[in-house]
């Protein structure tokens, strides 16, 4: 048995309460050996990750990972919010009673690390000194090294971060055990993991992987899941997946913040990285905050609705990322950065990475290259010939400091004032370019009807058109009728209302299905015409669902679209959107409690739509 006490005297960790926590699941994991873990332990952990062979290297200062090939997404079955109150359970949340699902996943955790070491993070999710940062703080304890060094580029970590917390015993509770991933029987009626969320208590629970969103702990089962729980509970904030980005026009010295939520790789890591079209570059500036959680609140002192970004990295989809399409991504995983690679295909000779769409052809020399699933190129059959090398969802993960378009101001704890709110998915029809909303049920309202084609970020679901509320249906934490006041409670005691918007890059040609609009890049001339009309200088065209752009003010130089192209993202189309009215309506009547407000809208809009 280890002396928990000694190491923790000996790291310098002297919180009672973490100290006690630690404690607890020692005994109860069993682990040979216990290490706390600070950022400044990176390089040493890097060259044990190196010498253990968890990690390769892909070039100076940059490291190759692969997981378990049944184990590179999200599962958002085995994904359970557990609480004591009945009154918590949603639509989405899979929410279970604590009292039944604690005991199965402790045992199924009992004496998991003996014979392991026993890593102990602490962590801060949000910038120290930050108005929430009485909700940031927490332990995760994990078995995976490569899992500390993702954390150590995720989050803020190190121990001086959990000794002087204002109240030492709120931090959440955070264990992660990998498990023994080839004897889980993922995706079967066996199936062995758990992630669970016990959210009264603020303790997290997730056993049988080690890929990001059920092993980063840090990320969205706290910053997403026990965030946006605590932001309710107490009133005070909301927790979203949301991208948050500034706009600069350097001509007129105006300045906006956007933020927004798409489905997981729906395009919010590329729009937060996204730098101004070349036409547009001189007199636009893009700024990043953040690409994947956003927590807003108002500022008692100055009534404005703010917002900051929790993380304190990147873990971007690679799929598709190039000099073209984002360029910034790629500077920020340039050598040197010490960003990781995980589930892309690697060259055990020559040490590149490689993922589709990062050149347009393959590279010609198969020699050396291994793909996602750890198997030689060079030894395909002719019918796995045309298989991807990378995982769709291979990732990389970098440190936000690394984003070359990193905002001055990103690590301010004040945050920025938010003056505008998208929604947006891969909606091959039906919903144009950009549509604005200026009053906050219908903004909320279009949040909640959010519809869009799943994505490999998650296990089993790509492709499937399904309603994703805010894009937050696989990190819901309570109830959606309590959820949709909540947003209207918090936005609307701003003193400036936002204006919200919802956008689609992804329509498509219903003939050759080619992509009617090119965005990456582009995309931003979508949120300069929001920003322009959130002041009055273009006026759009009203319609029934939104004011869209019209041709003059969305400002296509330099863009060369074919005008047909062009005439469906800037239309909308009334019988689909009749239609969709009957979908929305059974959508929002599996939620008990929704605000009459969000009814109200939802008549307006079929009134509208009826009237066209
Ligand atoms: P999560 O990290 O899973 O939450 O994803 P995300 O929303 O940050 O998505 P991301 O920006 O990583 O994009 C996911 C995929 O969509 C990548 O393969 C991108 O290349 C692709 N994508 C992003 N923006 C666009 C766009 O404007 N048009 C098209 N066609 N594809 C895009
Ligand atoms: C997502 O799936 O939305 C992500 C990646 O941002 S994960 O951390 O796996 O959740
Ligand atoms: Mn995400």
């Amino acid at each position: 048995m280890v002396d928990v006490d000694k190491v923790l005297d000996d790291a310098g960790l002297s919180n009672e309460a973490v100290r006690d926590y630690v404690k607890h699941w020692a005994e109860h994991l069993q682990p040979d050996r216990i290490e706390v873990v600070s950022a400044a332990d990176d390089s040493r952990l890097i060259e044990e990750a190196l010498a253990a062979g968890e990690i390769q290297p892909a070039g100076e200062g940059l490291y190759y990972s692969r997981s378990y090939s049944k184990d590179t997404a999200r599962s958002e079955e085995r994904t359970i919010v557990a609480t004591s109150r009945e009154e918590d359970k949603g639509v989405y949340n899979n929410w279970r009673h604590s009292d039944e699902i604690r005991p199965i996943v402790e045992g199924h955790m009992k004496g998991a690390f003996a014979g392991k070491t026993m890593y102990v993070i602490p962590y801060l999710m949000a910038p120290p000194g930050s108005p929430s940062e009485k909700y940031a703080a927490g332990v995760e304890i994990t078995d995976n090294r490569t899992v500390c060094l993702h954390m150590i580029r995720m989050a803020r970590v190190g121990i001086d971060l959990i000794n002087n917390l204002a109240e030492p015993d709120h931090f959440v509770r955070a264990v992660h055990v990998t498990g023994d991933l080839p004897n889980l029987g993922q995706g079967t009626p066996e199936d062995k993991r758990y992630f669970v969320t016990v959210a009264d208590e603020r303790t997290i629970l997730h056993f049988g992987s080690s890929y990001g969103g059920n092993a980063l702990l840090g990320k969205i089962a706290h910053g997403l899941r026990q965030a946006a729980y605590d932001g309710w509970r107490s009133r005070e904030f909301l927790s979203e997946q949301f991208m948050l980005l500034g706009i600069k026009d350097k001509e007129t010295g105006k300045q906006w913040h956007v933020c927004g939520g798409f489905p997981s790789a729906s395009g919010k890591t590329n729009l937060a990285m996204t730098l101004a079209p070349d036409a547009l570059g001189d007199r636009y500036h893009v700024s990043f905050y953040g690409d994947d959680i956003a927590w807003l609140w108002v500022d008692p002192d100055s009534g404005e609705l703010m917002g900051l970004n929790p993380e304190n990295g990147v873990f971007g989809v690679a799929k598709d990322t190039n000099e073209k399409t984002n360029p910034t991504a790629l500077d920020s995983i340039a050598p040197g950065s010490q960003a990781l690679f995980t589930n892309v295909a690697y060259n055990d000779q020559t040490h590149e990475v490689w993922w589709e769409g990062k050149t347009p052809e393959r590279p010609a020399d198969t020699a050396g290259w291994i793909d996602w699933k750890g198997e030689r190129i060079a030894d395909r059959s002719p019918d796995e010939a045309g298989d991807p090398w990378a995982h769709p969802n291979s990732r990389f993960t970098t440190s936000l400091a690394n984003v070359p378009n990193v905002a001055a101001d990103y690590n301010d704890p004040k945050g920025v004032r938010i003056d505008a709110i998208i929604f947006g998915g891969r909606t091959r029809d039906r919903e144009p370019l950009v549509r604005a909303i200026t009053d906050l049920a219908e903004g909320v309202y279009d949040g909640l009807t959010l519809g869009a084609e799943a994505t490999f970020a998650a296990e089993g679901v790509e492709g499937k058109l399904r309603y994703d509320p805010m894009s937050m249906r696989p990190f819901m934490s309570y109830a959606e009728g309590p959820y949709a006041q909540h947003w209207l409670d918090i936005v609307g005691a701003a003193k400036h209302q936002p204006i919200f918007a919802h956008v689609n890059w992804f329509q498509r040609d219903a003939g050759d299905g080619h992509f009617l609009w090119p965005g990456y890049r582009e995309n931003l001339r979508a949120l300069l015409w929001l920003c322009q009309f959130k002041d009055g200088e273009v006026t759009g065209r009203q319609t029934a669902v939104g004011v869209i752009p019209t041709e003059d003010e969305l400002g296509m130089e330099g863009l060369d679209l074919p005008q047909a192209d062009l005439d469906r993202i800037l239309d909308i189309d009334i019988e689909r959107w009749r239609e969709e009215m009957g979908h929305r309506q059974e959508h929002l009547e599996q939620f008990p409690n929704l605000p009459e407000e969000i009814w109200v809208a939802h008549r307006r809009v079929a009134e509208a739509l009826d009237q066209a």
